[in-house]
């Protein structure tokens, strides 16, 4: 939504920080630690600029979108320019093309966002129809190539693509990785943030292995989806892809892309049978290792987004309710990335138990498209309150709400603007 009320301070600082970190038509997520464009932040960055620069908020999609690759493929990081500071850079992607990219995916916001900078350009249409193709393609991309079976539960092969890179979903899948290489001594991010809040070397070889796996490949789709040691349906990205889904199908049919919108119904309807497969046996979805056939052990934050895909049944959103408020109780702010009453639990590191604003504003849309609104008012009030008390940090320490990470992050900054300032 537009804001109308008056700025506060904070307001002036949150613009502050996306006009410092962009980059001239796209922004980095942190000058510091990263310094390039990346895919899901591109898409929450946008709804921040769309705030007081709508120009500029279109912009941020139309750059991510200079990084597609011929196959539909948006890639999780596009090197727009040559920038120090960030491990694996260009050359360990071994990728030939302009802009240089990664060879990996993230989770497909984009679509989301665009509908959104739709809905605030008055009938203008001229933006979204010159994107809608680059969307589209990019959602045929996720539901052909990481789907070659069309079983409806679309492939990750990397920790990496699930934007929740070193979440305990991804431990046990990852034990089956054999590192090959050691890049202990490549890595640039412990220079800028303290190690107890970054993942681990082991998990830096693991993952540095799957990309050796791919350039093997020559990082042709569908062997890469097929034979990559690490290949999990994550429910993160199938259920944000299926919410993008919907939300490109409102706009295809709003626009008269006609073949599109049908294409579009197959995959949601294929998507929406094939997520019950993601369901425990305590009611809660989790990740799929495709390779195991294995559901993850863990439940994260993750568990809600069949809220947001709105696939889930009301008994579902029940259950996370309660669960919702266990947790609760136990880490002071939610929501915890990863459940704080698992041992795998870590109130620091990254992505297995810090609070990540943008997670909550999509959890919290899921709650209210359930009727909780009561829960996703709280999501949005600790939101406030964590970037109120202490600024706009990467993510942030769920016990007493400390910045962890990078400072002055664009995400962070952008739901400030967007959501819960
Ligand atoms: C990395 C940029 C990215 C996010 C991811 C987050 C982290 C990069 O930073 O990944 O090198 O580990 O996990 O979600 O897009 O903000």
């Amino acid at each position: 939504m537009l804001s109308t009320t008056p700025p506060t301070d904070l307001d002036d600082a949150a613009r502050a920080v996306l006009r410092r970190n962009d980059r001239g038509g796209f922004t980095v997520p942190n000058g510091r630690v990263y310094p390039f464009q990346w895919n899901w932040d591109s898409a929450f960055v946008a709804l921040g600029f769309a705030t007081f620069d709508l120009d500029r908020a279109w912009r941020e999609l139309e750059t991510l979108f200079e990084g597609q690759w011929q196959d539909g493929m948006v890639p999780h990081i596009v090197f727009r320019a040559p920038a120090e500071g960030y491990y694996p850079g260009p050359e360990a992607w071994g990728i030939q093309r302009q802009p240089l990219t990664s060879g990996i995916s993230q989770p497909p916001v984009a679509a989301t966002a665009a509908r959104v900078l739709h809905d605030l350009s008055a009938g203008d249409a001229a933006r979204i129809r010159s994107l809608f193709p680059k969307l589209f393609a990019s959602h045929r991309w996720w539901h052909e190539i990481r789907d070659p079976d069309g079983t409806g539960l679309v492939t990750m092969v990397h920790p990496w693509e699930s934007g929740r890179d070193n979440s305990p979903d991804w431990d046990e899948p990852l034990r089956h990785v054999v590192p090959s290489v050691d890049v202990a001594h490549l890595r640039k991010d412990l220079g800028h943030v303290d190690a107890t809040q970054r993942p681990t070397h082991d998990f830096y070889n693991r993952v540095m292995t799957l990309v050796e796996e791919a350039k093997a490949l020559a990082w042709d789709g569908v062997s890469v989806a097929r034979t990559l040691s690490f290949r999990v349906c994550d429910l993160g990205i199938q259920s944000i892809l299926l919410r993008a889904d919907r939300d490109l199908l409102k706009l295809a049919e709003e626009l008269g892309f006609t073949a599109e919108a049908s294409a579009l119904r197959d995959w949601i309807a294929r998507s929406e049978t094939a997520m019950q497969r993601l369901k425990g046996t305590d009611g809660l979805y989790r990740s799929l290792d495709l390779r195991s056939g294995q559901l993850s052990e863990a439940v994260t934050c993750a568990a809600f987004l069949p809220l947001y895909a709105r696939t889930a049944s009301q008994k579902d959103a029940q259950a996370l309710k309660e669960y919702l408020a266990a947790t609760r109780a136990v880490a002071g702010f939610s929501i915890a990335s990863t459940d704080p009453r698992d041992p795998r639990f870590d109130a620091t590191r990254y992505w297995r138990g810090p609070v990540w604003l943008m997670m909550n504003r999509v959890i919290a849309d899921g709650l209210s498209g359930y009727g909780l609104t009561e829960e996703a008012d709280t999501l949005r009030a600790d939101s406030g309150e964590l970037v109120r008390r202490n600024g706009f940090w990467e993510y942030f320490d769920p016990r007493d709400g400390a910045g962890c990470g990078g400072p002055d992050f664009s995400w962070t900054a952008a739901m400030w603007l967007s959501w819960c300032g």
